[in-house]
């Protein structure tokens, strides 16, 4: 195992994660609460926001995209390289909550994002009547048209800060797994059917040659 594969396994990594979300879902709150620990005053995104928030041995690299209607069709430009997505939903905003989830289907279509992990942060916990997690699972169809997916969904409160740690731990701990399969498994998965097909040769050949010997001594023997 060369320098470079132990280094992408266990040093620093620099990831890059998508934030998206309908508008007012507190992604920029919650994005300078990872980053800063503390309550910003927000105004609508226009554009993006970007900050890396180191967490544990990874520098995530954090793009929060406005959710506004008119920017959203500009979102694919954000998605080459994505190692993960947060998808925040507004749990205070029940009527909203089936847009949420269409767009969240929507983006989630998208071949760039194919196999990433997706933490869903079911936000502003802190709101009377938030919707509960188990109400948000199943509106976006964890355990049913996700469930092919690797989707995690999570309390969150960006204003207080509550229940963020546990998606940055989630999201470390799947991409580090995605990681080390690519360095580790596929190369060898990659090498398992040429084994095969070098064993399956050499062995028709050997099968052949039998063959050829049986054949041979029959005719010598006739
Ligand atoms: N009560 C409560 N309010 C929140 C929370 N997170 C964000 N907010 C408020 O919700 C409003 C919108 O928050 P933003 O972080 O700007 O939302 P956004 O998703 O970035 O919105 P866009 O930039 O328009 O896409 C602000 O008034 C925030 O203070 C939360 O967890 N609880
Ligand atoms: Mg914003």
């Amino acid at each position: 195992m060369g320098q470079g594969l132990l280094s992408r396994l266990w040093g620093n990594k620099e990831v890059r994660i998508l934030m998206n979300g309908l508008d007012a879902a507190g992604k920029t709150t919650m994005l300078y609460q990872m980053k800063l620990g503390e309550v910003v005053t927000t105004i609508p995104t226009i554009g993006f926001n970007v900050e890396t928030v180191q967490y544990k041995n990874m520098a995530m690299t954090v793009w929060d995209v406005g959710g506004r209607g008119k920017i959203r069709p500009l979102y694919r430009h954000y998605y080459q390289n994505t190692d993960a997505l947060m998808f925040i939903i507004d749990c205070g905003d029940r009527e909203r909550l089936e847009d949420a989830v269409q767009e969240l289907h929507k983006i989630l279509q998208e071949e760039e994002l194919a196999g990433i992990p997706v933490a869903i942060l079911a936000n502003k916990q802190d709101v009377p009547n938030a919707m509960m997690i188990d109400t948000v699972s199943v509106a976006i169809g964890v355990q049913d048209k996700l469930r092919e997916r690797n989707v995690c969904v999570f309390a969150t409160s960006g204003t207080t800060g509550e229940g963020l740690f546990e998606p940055l731990e989630w999201l470390s701990q799947q991409i580090a797994v995605r990681e080390t399969k690519a360095a580790v498994v596929k190369p060898l998965e990659r090498a398992v059917p040429s084994c095969m097909t070098r064993f399956s040769s050499s062995l028709s050949a050997a099968v052949k040659h039998s063959l050829g010997l049986f054949k041979g001594r029959v005719i010598s023997s006739s």
